[in-house]
Formats: C-alpha cells, structure tokens, sequence
C-alpha cells in the first residue's frame, strides 16, 4: 500500500487525471491512495489569497510561503501520526530539479508515503521550499504552467510499480526501459492489415524463437532510435560477459 499526497490549488484536477483507468482502480482496490491537500484551504488570509508580488520586481506572482508551510506540515503530521514515527519525503515539481526516469521511479515505489509540491504562477517563496523540500524533480526541460501535470505524470510512473497494480506481474518489468531497452513492435488480429503481414515469426509457435526475435528487434529499435540508451546496453552486456568468464 503506498499512499500518494497532492499539495495544490487544483485539486480536482490532479483526482480527475488519476481517478481513471489503472491507477483509478489500484485506488479502488486498496494498492495505493491519491489524496489532494488544497494549499488555498491553509491561507490565514482572510479573503483566501495564497500568492503575491514579488520583492525586487518583475513579472508575475509567487505562491506565499505560509499557506504552503502549513499544508505540508498538516500531511506530515497526519502521515505521522498514522505510522508513529518518519517524515514523507518532500518532491517539489520544478524544472530546476534533477530529471525523472525509470531508475528514480523504482526508488520512489518504495516509499510508504510521498508527499507532491506543485506550484502555480511563477513558482513558490524560496523560503519555505528550503524548510520542507527533500527532492525536487523535472519531468523534461520544457516550461508548463503548473505543477500538477508533472505531479501527474510521476505518480502513474511510479503507482504502476507498487505491486498489485499491474494485471499482469510481468508488465512491470517486460516494458520498455527494463534492461533499458526499448521495446520490441507487437502485432494483434487480423493477420494481413493493409496489405501488412504480421511478422511470420510470431505465428510460429516456438517461444524461444519467438524471444529471440522480439530481443533482437529492441536491440535494433534502440540503436536505431536511442543511441544513448544502446550504447548503454551494450557496455552492461560487455561488463556481464567479463564477469562470466571468471
Ligand atoms: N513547471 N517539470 C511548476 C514545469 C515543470 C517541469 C513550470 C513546474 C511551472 C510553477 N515541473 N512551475 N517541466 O514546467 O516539472
């Protein structure tokens, strides 16, 4: 069971996008929790304002320090309260953070609770991400408006690794990005589409050759498509077969 708390101004709109298909059923089922804070709800302000100008001028508002504060420290306390103990890592969504992938989401799924930052306007007072932030991480170097797509974004990553989630035990890790590889073309009814015929390979009903061939065709894709990636591979593969022969 791993418990997901959102920290946001939209809170409908981090429960709509997740509140579908797999990941609103592993909510359903009890494999994980989505719960979103309203930062606004925490606003002393009495006319509910939660952002303001910033000092030394310039474009735009800031999200004020104090509503944000005591947000965070309203999750944490429960989360505490709940497991007696530990604090929730902290992940506050910004572009300056370092980039998410694979590798960060399988570390991720294996915290108990997780607590997201998203901010609006032109970001939060740096104070307060000083006092609560543990990790702050980037979905990808371009600029959006908030943070709670990339909220978004991580949580599906990172819930379809808690176990129970997936259907099928295997998904998880046959999937792109296990052996950090991409994957290999699939092909589905009817035989001939278009004049295209399904790869006869696959029809031919011995799995080992069937294997092989899906290995090879990620093995292309990925020099192909991700030269990174591929010559990543290969030095693993390299670095395996020395390690063999000892
Ligand atoms: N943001 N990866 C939130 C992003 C972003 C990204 C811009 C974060 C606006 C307020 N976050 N601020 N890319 O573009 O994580």
């Amino acid at each position: 069971m791993m418990n997901f708390h959102i920290l946001t101004l939209f809170p409908e709109m981090v429960l709509q996008g997740l509140n579908t298909s797999i990941i609103g059923r592993a909510v359903d089922k009890g494999y994980i929790s989505i719960e979103a804070v309203n930062i606004r709800d925490y606003t002393l302000d009495k006319h509910g304002k939660v952002d303001d100008y910033t000092y030394g001028g310039g474009a735009g508002m800031l999200m004020q320090a104090q509503p944000v504060y005591d947000a965070c420290m309203a999750v944490q306390d429960r989360i505490m309260a709940g497991n007696g103990a530990s604090k929730a890592r902290v992940i506050y969504v910004t572009p300056q953070g370092k980039t998410f992938h694979q590798e960060l989401a399988q570390e991720l799924a294996r915290e108990e609770e997780l607590i997201f930052l998203c901010g609006h306007y032109e970001g939060i007072d740096e104070r307060v991400l000083e006092e609560v932030v543990t990790d702050e991480i980037s979905i990808g170097d371009y600029v959006l408006t908030g943070g709670e797509l990339p909220a978004m974004v991580m949580i599906d990553a990172i819930a379809r690794l808690v176990p129970g989630v997936l259907h099928n035990t295997d998904s998880a890790v046959t999937e792109s990005f296990y052996d950090g590889l991409l994957e290999y073309p699939q092909y589905s009814r009817p035989e001939i589409w278009h004049d295209k015929r399904v790869p006869p390979v696959l029809l031919c009903g011995d799995h080992a050759k069937v294997d092989a061939w899906r290995l090879e065709q990620s093995v292309l894709r990925t020099k192909e498509r991700r030269p990174d990636l591929y010559e990543a591979y290969m030095d693993r593969m390299s670095r395996e077969t020395c390690r063999g022969r000892k």
